[in-house]
């Protein structure tokens, strides 16, 4: 290749790279605390599995942290840090029961994982301790975040493109949007009971 086709080719990758992608940012209202925004399903788009595999923590008789996202297909790591035995199970993922696992109960500093294959939110439970109560979104693509305390959010680089975005939050209802990125996009959601 000569130099200057070389140099052709930066500049045209690096022109459309810079063109292709952006922030979906807003703000969810309507409840108190945290809740959790991602791109639903892409038609005909698949990810790799992540390889990090993220601590759910049982520790002071609380699921911590209390609500976790991650992609589909990521490994989670199912912690007990307490003196006393804990249990992990759900009954369903979203509406799917057939989804619902029971991992078991196990001593302080024993970890078992768990593979989410499946998207949905996962409310997970403990058997020893019925008031324990924690949540794993599952989302089915890696764009997704969590919103700060006020309800603002950012998810970053969603490649340019038409999505329906989910905003979730604990004991709401779920609400999804159409949004367009190009070079960014918006989206407010107001969720209720
Ligand atoms: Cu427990």
């Amino acid at each position: 290749m000569s130099y200057k086709r070389f140099i052709m080719g930066l500049l045209i990758v690096g022109l459309s790279t810079a063109a292709r992608a952006g922030d979906i940012e807003g703000k969810v209202g309507g409840m108190k605390g945290k809740s959790v925004v991602y791109v639903d399903v892409i038609a005909g788009k698949t990810f790799p599995a992540p390889k990090e595999h993220p601590v759910m923590d049982q520790k002071g008789l609380l699921f911590a942290p209390h609500i976790m996202i991650v992609q589909q297909g990521t490994t989670v790591e199912f912690l007990n840090s307490d003196n006393v035995q804990h249990n992990v199970f759900w009954s369903a993922i979203g509406t799917d029961k057939k989804a619902g696992h029971n991992l078991g109960t196990w001593p302080k500093g024993e970890k078992r994982p768990y593979t989410f294959d499946k998207a949905g939110v996962v409310p997970l439970l403990c058997n020893v301790h019925p008031e324990m109560e924690g949540y794993i979104i599952v989302s089915p693509t890696p764009y997704f975040a969590e919103t700060d305390d006020s309800g603002n959010y950012k998810i970053k680089d969603v490649p340019d493109g038409s999505y329906s975005v989910v905003a979730w939050h604990e004991g709401a209802k779920n609400q999804s949007k159409p949004v367009t990125v190009a070079g960014g996009g918006k989206a407010d959601f107001t969720l209720s009971k």
